[in-house]
């Protein structure tokens, strides 16, 4: 993925679709390719009644296309052989499905992307087209030697992985999964979710349960569907597009083919990417355990990081610090690993909390030495992103690359105490933690010395109070912090906070760990471990506890309690739209196989009497109905259901949404639905 310069001869090649050159020498200039990758778009639809999905029996009913060549020709187009009346230019209506394979090939055949892509390609379109050709013997010789394309793996197309001799096939949706979906706010890696979060488009929705049908009765109305599959395919060559940089930024810095690199898990990436410099740095790679060896390392573990409890309340003037890569900037610091474990030279520098262990300080190791390129790759990544936000600019998919530093930067230390690891080294991974106890404890205690109120430490951040110091204050603090610390260590603001509020865990008045709520000057939230987040939570409940969060943050506290007494009336009277009760829960196996009766399993079972199929994987919807007997029994499908169930809805919905945050007002459950004495805010009224 650089330019290179070549020197050699050209060979005869009638073999193949491209010139062949035997390359003598080859020198790596350095420079950046600046190769206009021809990436073409791939995107199938089948025929699947009752959301039965067969390659052997089903049909392919239409195959979408859409690239951008070199001179920035647009090729799209859908191809199907069902013959209807319609004005789509981009449609090609051939005689059957047969027809419609050999058309498919002839497209990629004549086009000869660098790059074929598709959205799960590996696990979906290209195995199915595989499949339809093979029981057609319709030859897909596209490979630029003219071999066939390749599905492997034997345990199902969901498992399976294309290639085409010649040509990259990128599955967007592996790269997304296995490394660049972590940060993306969506709990749904579908195509139309994660291009919408990372392109901001609106999504193009038809329904693909009534294909079949209106493909048998009624063709005239497939020019929809025509439609949704070419946006598809458009989608997913965008998001190639876009993606392509960060696919290569990994591929440069792992070593590795872009095809592997994307359906590498971060573990595997990480041990490749030591593997590369190793090879520079002429340094032997240790074998992999097995037996006996493998077995005892799997029973290991370390101790993890240092969480400060929290007490519950609410703070005015919070400010956060938080370590800058704080695990592989002590990896690098302290030069942690197994080269310099117990050297002979340096039994004084011992790991604090861990005096068993100490690590060479004379000679930089080899592992140490190289996780200093992705930790410099983030810090001006860092830098870039702030300039570009500063000029307004998007920076949602520099975000997420930078988040894919991060984890591939983190995963060295999860490495170092994985049983598969070639340079395994539990006491690596025992002495990163303990180290950074060790940084994050000196950092509470340096603010403490300060004159701050420290009220939240985890991992590595600590979240202060300024009370009656300023920011600048607290930023001569994080300096004198900074001064000691070895190497890249460093102590970065996060942000300063108006208010935030600590809630109790539950049954406890300690201080949950992970939750809590900040607001910003600005008005906008940070809220981490609040139910919102979560997804068998009705919309109503959540969002009645993002409100009130923000009610309460915003010094607005009289109000937030006539909201929650207003949330309440309006739920009890039965005036919430049943479409806002509505609870999700996944189906994850065959109806029959469920033992115990939840109410998504009754949900699904009265689907099913419907008609609607309800595979493994399917989200059951429901809302609880008011009436006698069981909960689950009265447990719906939304559209049916006539009246709530206010009580249910009050007692596992609504109160437990908010029962925490208001406990921290001196509000009880009681006070609010009228029942008790009133204590604490109840004065103001
Ligand atoms: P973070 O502060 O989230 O990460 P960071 O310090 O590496 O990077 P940043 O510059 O964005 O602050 O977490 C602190 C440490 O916790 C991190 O160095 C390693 C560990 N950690 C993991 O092991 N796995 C994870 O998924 C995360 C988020 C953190
Ligand atoms: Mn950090
Ligand atoms: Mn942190």
């Amino acid at each position: 993925m650089t330019l290179v310069e070549a020197e050699g001869e050209f060979l005869d090649s009638t073999k193949l679709r491209i010139p062949l050159f035997l390359a003598k020498n080859v020198t790596d200039l350095g420079k950046e390719s600046n190769h206009q990758w021809k990436i073409l778009a791939v995107d199938i639809e089948t025929y699947a009644k009752n959301k039965e999905i067969d390659p052997q029996i089903n049909p392919i009913l239409m195959i979408a296309v859409y690239g951008v060549n070199e001179s920035g020709k647009i090729l799209k187009e859908v191809i199907t052989w069902r013959k209807f009346k319609h004005k789509l230019d981009y449609l090609e209506v051939v005689s059957d499905e047969v027809e419609m394979l050999k058309r498919f090939r002839e497209i990629i055949v004549d086009y000869q992307p660098d790059i074929l892509t598709g959205y799960f390609s590996d696990g979906f379109d290209l195995p199915y087209i595989n499949i339809r050709a093979e029981k057609y013997n319709v030859n897909l010789n596209l490979g630029l030697d003219h071999t066939e394309l390749q599905i492997r793996g034997n345990q199902g197309m969901k498992n399976s992985e294309a290639s085409i001799p010649g040509i990259l096939h990128i599955d967007v949706l592996k790269f997304i999964r296995n490394i660049f979906g972590g940060n993306l706010k969506t709990d749904s890696y579908s195509l139309n979710a994660v291009a919408e979060e990372l392109l901001g488009h609106k999504k193009h929705d038809v329904n693909l349960d009534e294909l079949a049908h209106i493909w048998d009765n009624e063709p005239e109305n497939l020019v929809d569907f025509c439609e949704y599959n070419l946006h598809d395919a458009h989608l997913t060559y965008k998001l190639c597009y876009q993606l392509l940089p960060d696919i290569i930024e990994f591929t440069k810095i792992v070593g590795l083919p872009s095809y592997d690199v994307i359906r590498m898990r971060f573990s595997r990436l990480v041990e490749s990417f030591i593997m590369k410099h190793g090879i520079k740095q002429n340094i032997l790679a240790p074998d992999k355990a097995t037996g006996r060896e493998m077995e005892q390392r799997m029973t290991e573990q370390v101790q993890g990081a240092f969480v400060f409890e929290p007490t519950p309340g609410l703070y005015k003037d919070v400010v956060i610090f938080d370590y800058r890569s704080l695990y592989p900037t002590i990896i690098s610091a302290h030069n942690i690993g197994p080269e310099g474990l117990r050297c002979n030279c340096c039994k004084h520098n011992t790991v604090p909390g861990r005096e068993q262990f100490w690590f060479c300080e004379k000679e930089k190791k080899f592992l140490p030495s190289i996780i200093g390129e992705i930790i410099k790759r983030r810090m001006s990544l860092k830098r870039f992103i702030k300039e570009e936000k500063s000029e307004g600019k998007d920076t949602k998919i520099l975000e997420a690359r930078s988040y894919a530093l991060k984890v591939l930067a983190n995963s060295f230390y999860g490495y170092l105490g994985f049983y598969g690891a070639r340079w395994y080294s539990l006491e690596s991974a025992a002495s990163t933690t303990a180290y950074a106890r060790h940084y994050i404890k000196q950092a509470i205690e340096k603010a403490e010395e300060n004159g701050f109120k420290v009220i939240y430490a985890d991992t590595d951040s600590c979240f202060l109070v300024l009370g009656d110091k300023t920011i600048n204050d607290a930023m001569a603090f994080m300096d004198e912090v900074n001064t000691e610390l070895p190497g890249e260590m460093e102590l970065e603001y996060e942000g300063y906070f108006t208010r935030g509020i600590f809630v109790a865990a539950k049954g406890s008045d300690k201080g949950a760990k992970k939750k809590y709520a900040l607001i910003r000057e600005d008005g906008s939230l940070k809220i981490t471990g609040f139910e919102f987040v979560r997804r068998n939570w009705s919309e109503y409940a959540k969002e009645t506890q993002k409100h009130l969060l923000e009610l309460v943050l915003k010094d607005k506290e009289k109000e937030a309690i006539n909201y929650v007494k207003e949330r309440i009336q309006e739920l009890s009277e039965g005036n919430v739209k049943t479409s806002e009760l509505i609870l999700k829960t996944q189906i994850t196996r065959e109806i029959s196989q469920y033992s115990s009766r939840g109410p998504h399993v009754i949900v699904a079972q009265k689907m099913i009497a419907k008609g609607e199929p309800v595979p493994p994987g399917t989200m059951v919807a429901y809302v609880i109905g008011k009436g006698s007997g069981l909960v689950r029994e009265r447990a719906g499908i939304p559209s049916e259901v006539k009246e709530y169930d206010a009580e249910y809805y009050l007692n596992h919905q609504l109160l437990p949404a908010v029962s925490s945050i208001l406990l921290v007002l001196g509000y009880s459950e009681e006070d609010l639905l009228g029942k008790g004495k009133q204590t604490g805010l109840g004065s103001y009224f």
